[in-house]
Order: structure tokens, then C-alpha cells, then sequence
């Protein structure tokens, strides 16, 4: 209804974030190349297998000056795992609290998401590259509503045999197929590469891999080193090829973790080898093991570094619209701008559990951010911080599943933004 509409454009004026001046515009004209790190997290950067780290390329990218890094960024996906997470951040509002918002409302609802905002403002072309088929998870309408002009599934690639494992086509294939699409693309481009090949239950071919395996009582944790190697390979050989083709200098990369990829039932098999105890694993242990990568690398700049601010998937579009010089505040957005001395710093999980610089909130309880100390008796003050927190999630969460489960976007179009008609889309003859 209307006032629904009315009172999420209430939060999303009260919850805005401006811009730094330093950074809005700082990647302008640029352009946007996203790579979706499939089930990786955070935990993988610096980490080694038998004195070998394991993924050298991506922590070489994290410790770079020309890339923000984010120590402190979760994911908050529920069921609908990577739709979830693409859903995050092409539209800045959260996924549903049960099943997946691409399968369930994706092929109806109206949204104005990045590549239609970053079309109509300025100019962007834009892609995604995937190696599974169009229809998992609904893609096929799904980005024909966001406005992509472009979706490289499957058919576009030689994905027979032994060229594929899982979900599709192998991690380092996809790159290197795709190089002959981007490459004609009208620049500047937006383009989203989903990888595959490091998913549950992270099993390789050999010839593959040479990388260790880890050591536990679980088969799929001890695969996840040898396939988050593999992905942080094909990582590597597709900066080489942008590097080769003069794309990387006119580029800005983002790189993100879409979620977990050990599950909380299986940490504590992962947790000797963190140098923690699986007698004394918790909670807050498990929201912890929430966060994944979140890297913006900016080829030149010389101001990047590891930030420590909170932050979650929802905060990505805002900050990379300000990034290109795009105003956001018209934008029926969730998240904060994590470069913005307002930046909300309160990271809802779609359970409506949270994290902060001060408390995690998980399964009831209220846990000391900095000790991991749960916090039995607080303090008066205590109490109101979270009690205010725990308000600003719920009523976030709210709000989003009242615009998306209504539908909202129809009844509200921003100044200057023309709605995405889907029927103009059509992905089965190569480029648009
Ligand atoms: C399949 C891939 C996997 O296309 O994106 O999705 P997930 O199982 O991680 O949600
Ligand atoms: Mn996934």
C-alpha cells in the first residue's frame, strides 16, 4: 500500500548516508568489473595449508595500496545463498526471510537495480558471465528486470566434459572464454562474473589441483583449501588477461565472498585449525566466521588499505554508486556508503541476529564484540545500545520484505530514472 511506500521512504531518508567528497567520484568513467568469490570467506586471506598459503594472489590484492579491503564485511544471505547475495547487491535491499527472492518474486517484481541505474546515469553497458545454465536461480528473468543487457550462461561457452565440475564450467575457463566477449563490450561496462567451481562439497579433478588438502574429520573442509586455491587462481590468470587487453588501467574491480562455505554445523571441524577449540565454539564464533571478502581495487590509486569498519553485503551498491559520481539519495536503498562518516555500522544477518564494533547478537544472546565474552548482566546503558540496534535490524528487515514482498518499486519511480520494461531483454542471441 501507500503508506508501506511512505514509511520506507521515511527509514531510507532518516537512514542516509552522504558521500566523503574524497572518494565520491573517485573511480567516475571507470569500468566496474565484479567478481563474485563463490562460498569463499574471509578466514581463507593470509591463511596456509602446511606452511603454503593458500590463496597468495587474492592476499597480495588484499594488502595492496590500490585496493580498499575490508577486514570487518559480512554476508547476509538466507536461504536463497548467491541469488540472495547478487540480490544484495545489485538493489541494496535485503532477500527474503524464507527461500529466494530471485526464484519467488523475480520474474514479477519491478527493480531498479545497479545496471539500470548505472545505464540511464551514465552510460554503462553491462554483462554477467556465469558457467551454470540461465535458469538456476531464476537468472534469465531476473536480469532482464535489473536491466542487463548481457547474460553469458552456459550456451556461450564450451562447458563438455571434463570442462566442467559441480555448478558448470570450471572457474579458469570461464575467465578465460569471457575475455572474447568483454573485449567487445561498449565500454564503460558493468560486469559481473559469478564463479562456480569453489561450492559445497568442493571436490576438484585432479589434474586441477596440486595444492594440499586439509586435515580434519570432514572431507569437505579439507577440499575447501584445494578449491579456494584453484579460485584464487583463475582470479590471478583473469588480471593477467585484463592486464594483456588494457582493460585493467581503465577498470575497477570489486571483489566479495557471496557467503559461507562451511556451514556452522561443520566449523568446529574447521576450528583446530584456526587455533581455536571445538569444546569451546559458540555462537559468536559462528557469526564470526560470517565475514568474507570485500575488496575494491582501484589500478593506480594510491590511498587503499585494510578498513575496519562494519559493514555487509547491502552496503556495496551505495558505495560504489558514490565511487562512480552517482547521488544515491533518491534511490530506495537499505545500505550505508562505507566510505560515509555516517555509515551505519550495524550489520543485520537475515535471521535478524547482528553484528557491530561493539556487541555480536546471535541465538539470544549478547556477546562483548571485542573479547567474544557473552554479556549475561548489562549495564543500563548496555542494554539501550543493543536494545536500539536490535530495533534498527528488525525494522530494516521489515521494510525491505514490505517493498519487496509488495512489490513497491511500482508505486515509486525516482526523478529521472525510466522503469526497465523485461520484454526488451533477450539473451539467447549474443550481444545486445
Ligand atoms: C549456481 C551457483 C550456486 O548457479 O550460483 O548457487 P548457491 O548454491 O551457492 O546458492
Ligand atoms: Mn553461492
Amino acid at each position: 500500500s501507500t503508506s508501506d511506500l511512505a514509511s520506507v521512504q521515511q527509514y531510507i531518508k532518516q537512514h542516509y548516508a552522504a558521500a566523503d567528497p574524497q572518494m565520491f567520484g573517485l573511480a567516475k568513467g571507470r569500468n566496474v568489473i565484479v567478481i563474485h568469490l563463490e562460498s569463499f570467506e574471509q578466514f581463507l586471506i593470509d591463511d596456509k595449508v602446511d606452511g603454503k598459503e593458500v590463496t597468495p594472489f587474492l592476499n597480495s590484492l588484499y594488502h595492496d595500496k590500490q585496493t580498499y579491503s575490508f577486514a570487518n564485511f559480512f554476508h547476509q544471505v538466507g536461504q536463497g545463498k548467491t541469488s540472495d547475495a547478487e540480490n544484495l547487491l545489485e538493489t541494496s535491499t535485503y532477500g527474503l526471510p524464507e527461500g529466494s527472492l530471485f526464484t519467488q518474486l523475480g520474474s514479477d517484481n519491478t527493480f531498479q537495480a545497479a545496471p539500470a541505474i548505472l545505464q540511464q546515469t551514465q552510460g554503462y553497458s553491462s554483462a554477467v558471465f556465469h558457467g551454470d545454465v540461465a535458469s538456476f536461480w531464476n537468472r534469465n528473468n531476473v536480469y532482464k528486470s535489473m536491466g542487463y543487457q548481457n547474460f553469458f550462461d552456459k550456451s556461450y561457452f564450451d562447458a563438455a566434459g571434463d570442462r566442467s565440475i559441480g555448478y558448470g564450467l570450471k572457474d579458469k575457463l570461464l575467465f578465460k572464454d569471457s575475455v572474447k566477449y568483454l573485449e567487445q563490450m561498449q565500454q564503460p561496462f558493468y560486469a559481473k562474473f559469478i564463479t562456480v567451481t569453489n561450492h559445497f562439497p568442493f571436490e576438484m579433478d585432479s589434474e586441477d589441483t596440486d595444492f594440499p588438502k586439509a586435515n580434519t574429520a570432514d572431507a569437505s573442509v579439507n577440499n575447501y583449501f584445494q578449491s579456494a586455491h584453484y579460485l584464487d587462481q583463475s582470479v590471478q590468470e583473469f588480471f593477467a588477461y585484463l592486464k594483456a587487453s588494457g582493460l585493467y588501467q581503465k577498470s575497477i574491480i570489486v571483489l566479495y565472498g557471496d557467503h559461507y562455505g562451511i556451514s556452522n554445523s561443520r566449523n568446529t571441524d574447521l576450528a583446530p585449525l584456526l587455533g581455536k577449540s571445538a569444546d569451546d565454539w559458540d555462537s559468536y564464533d559462528n557469526a564470526q566466521m560470517q565475514r568474507v571478502p570485500f575488496m575494491i581495487h582501484i589500478p593506480g590509486i594510491k590511498s587503499g588499505g585494510i578498513q575496519q569498519q562494519y559493514a555487509g553485503e547491502v552496503d556495496v551498491l551505495p558505495t560504489l554508486e558514490h565511487l562512480l559520481g552517482i547521488k544515491t539519495k533518491k534511490y530506495l536503498q537499505f545500505g550505508t556508503d562505507v566510505f560515509s562518516p555516517q555509515h551505519d555500522q550495524v550489520v543485520p544477518f537475515r535471521d535478524g541476529d547482528w553484528v557491530s564494533p561493539q556487541y555480536t547478537k546471535a541465538d539470544g544472546k549478547v556477546y562483548d564484540q571485542k573479547t567474544g565474552q557473552e554479556l549475561t548482566k548489562l549495564t543500563k546503558q548496555q542494554k539501550t545500545q543493543v536494545n536500539t540496534n536490535q530495533n534498527k535490524v528488525t525494522t530494516a528487515l521489515r521494510l525491505s520484505d514490505k517493498l519487496n514482498n509488495g512489490n513497491l518499486l511500482r508505486f515509486y519511480t525516482p526523478k529521472g530514472f525510466t522503469p526497465i520494461k523485461p520484454q526488451n531483454y533477450d539473451y539467447t542471441d549474443g550481444f545486445t
